[in-house]
């Protein structure tokens, strides 16, 4: 058994007021759960160990409010905020559930609409400066299509950069310390939506005018929705030095975007994921992007809240295991996993390609060998299971 599994703000774990505050809604049935107040969702957060909330601009200020409404709202939950020492790390806007945004926000094909968004992006960057946020999340919502024919695909690219190019050079301007991560997403609510992968999210950010602001904020369901390695993923991004922010939650492949507990689903892809940035010593939010079962009251959002948080220590303190277990130790020097350390061409000078070319080997000998993943992926499995 672990020793401690109780949260505290330094294991940097965070919540969108919008997933403590999902009502249970889905295309078939209707809010489950009453509303929760987002000063309720930071006093209770912070009594279970989180270290913040993240919010979109509608979760916090509803639509339609005026401004003095606005700031009368703000300023009640900044003091929840320091009556408890919550942060607000990130923040981002809605620019999806409002049926003016049905074609798309930043890509949608009228041109007023595109404006309205990016207006509405403006005032969300201003209440996440205002509030603390250093990371700006984009998710592309409604940014795709389901009718190919109503659509410029390499258009709605140009579009899709324009806005974000437009959003760093305000971030800019008014002497923000914040950067954007864009969250990609295959589909859903859209037939197919932009930047549907991490990949293509990268390759994206590089014709921006501002690459050195942007990165990335992976979500286990998206990536898991298109059958890919999430971890894969997040290691590429990490790779590139773009992991900004990441959106922990749980799910199957090819199903809708089910964004269950952290670990409800998919524990081998979470293990190799928390071992990932713990290696990394990566020092971002540990952000759950997750709600509770439909079935559940306020107290089963509470254990949803608590599973999340609990499975990540576990899983962290697995991964402290692996390290240390003789016994995958030496499977691992088996599957010569540090041998993908050394240099493939440590040769110098101009003869380098001439010395590899009269370099012998015996390939038969070398296919020969055994790697032992077998032992080693039962290893970790019972590891997993508790067996270890
Ligand atoms: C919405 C979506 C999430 C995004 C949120 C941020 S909104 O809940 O399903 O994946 O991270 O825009
Ligand atoms: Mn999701
Ligand atoms: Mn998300």
């Amino acid at each position: 058994m672990i020793d401690d599994l109780q949260p505290t703000p330094d294991d940097r774990f965070t919540f969108g007021l919008w997933t403590v505050g999902n009502r249970g809604r889905d295309p078939f049935g209707h809010e489950t759960r009453p509303p929760l107040d987002p000063v309720d969702a930071v006093r209770t957060l912070s009594t279970l160990g989180a270290y913040g909330v993240s919010l979109h601009d509608d979760d916090l200020v509803s639509p339609g409010s005026s401004a003095a409404e606005r700031d009368a709202i703000v300023a009640r939950f900044r003091a929840a905020l320091a009556e408890t020492g919550m942060q607000v790390p990130m923040a981002t806007t809605n620019l999806f559930s409002h049926p003016v945004f049905k074609d798309g926000a930043f890509t949608a094909n009228d041109p007023r609409v595109r404006r309205h968004a990016l207006r509405k992006t403006l005032d969300a960057i201003d209440l996440g400066a205002e509030l603390g946020a250093t990371v700006y999340v984009m998710w592309g919502g409604r940014e795709g299509v389901e009718c190919d024919a109503a659509k410029d695909v390499p258009a709605a690219l140009d579009c899709y950069a324009e806005a974000v190019n437009a959003c760093c050079a305000y971030i800019v301007e008014r002497g923000y310390g914040m950067e954007i991560a864009l969250e990609p997403k295959p589909n859903e609510p859209r037939g197919n939506l932009f930047l549907p992968t991490v990949g293509h999210a990268l390759a994206f950010i590089h014709e921006l005018e501002y690459p050195d602001m942007v990165g990335l904020n992976p979500e286990l369901a998206h990536e898991t929705m298109s059958g890919l390695s999430f971890h894969h993923a997040v290691a590429q991004a990490l790779w590139s030095d773009k992991l900004l922010h990441i959106d922990l939650n749980g799910q199957v492949p090819s199903k809708y975007d089910q964004d269950f507990r952290f670990g409800a689903e998919g524990i081998r892809d979470a293990f190799y994921l928390v071992k990932l940035l713990e290696d990394a010593e990566w020092d971002g939010m540990r952000h759950f992007d997750a709600h509770a079962y439909r079935t559940e009251d306020i107290e089963g959002v509470w254990d949803f809240a608590r599973g999340c948080m609990r499975t990540y220590l576990i899983l962290r303190d697995k991964a402290a295991r692996f390290t240390e277990d003789p016994d995958i130790k030496e499977a691992l020097a088996v599957a010569k996993v540090d041998q993908l350390g050394l240099p493939t061409l440590p040769e110098t000078g101009d003869d380098r390609f001439e010395r590899l070319r009269k370099e012998t080997v015996d390939v038969d000998a070398l296919a020969a060998v055994g790697y032992g993943h077998e032992r080693l992926d039962q290893l970790v499995t019972e590891l997993l299971l508790g067996a270890r």
